[in-house]
């Protein structure tokens, strides 16, 4: 239990294993088990199960993220092997500013680069809004990403390499990863400096 507002307490699972433990987890999905397809304010509040999958709730994420912790990705592929991507800086704004995600380095990882300097300039998500399906905020005149690629919310440029709440099957961590099918679990976690 965490109180990221001082009257108001949230559950969460914390990994108390990966790089001396402490990391509070913001979303976690195994195996496609809960649908990530889900609106506007379903993302603000946070949905899903604390022992299945869940996104923890965008307005938690700001309120955890105002000193800029550590952002740490965990993606455990179907043959066992867990990859991950750390990125030194993670914080998401408030909801007047549509969420905007920051990221800053350095980053380090087995997965590679594919949220901030993706070497594409219009996948590159740092500084970018967050969109749900019934809200477009990306780059994209052609397309609406949060529809597009698979279904879900997340922040998109024009659109993105990586897509960790999409639709399980379209779910990408590119170019190391395209498809869902070859993905067991994600977590992605944050902890104080
Ligand atoms: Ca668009």
């Amino acid at each position: 239990m965490i109180y990221p507002w001082y009257n108001r307490s949230v559950d969460v699972f914390c990994d108390m294993d990966t790089k001396d433990g402490g990391w509070t987890v913001i979303q976690r999905r195994v195996e496609g088990s809960t649908d990530f397809n889900r609106t506007w304010n379903e993302y603000k509040e946070g949905f899903g199960s604390l022992h299945s999958s869940y996104w923890i709730g965008n307005d938690v994420i700001h309120q955890l993220t105002k000193n800029r912790p550590s952002l740490y990705v965990s993606i455990t592929l179907t043959n066992g092997t867990t990859l991950y991507q750390q990125y030194k800086e993670f914080s998401v704004n408030n909801e007047t500013d549509n969420y905007r995600l920051y990221l800053n380095g350095p980053t380090e990882g087995t997965l590679g680069d594919s949220m901030m300097n993706t070497g594409f300039h219009l996948a590159d998500l740092s500084g970018m809004y967050f969109s749900t399906p019934d809200r477009d905020n990306d780059r994209s005149s052609t397309y609406h990403c949060a529809i597009d690629f698979g279904g879900g919310g997340w922040w998109f440029n024009d659109c993105t390499h990586a897509f960790l709440n999409s639709a399980w099957s379209s779910t990408s961590w590119y170019p190391l990863l395209s498809s869902g099918t070859d993905i067991k679990k994600i977590l992605i976690m944050i902890k104080p400096h």
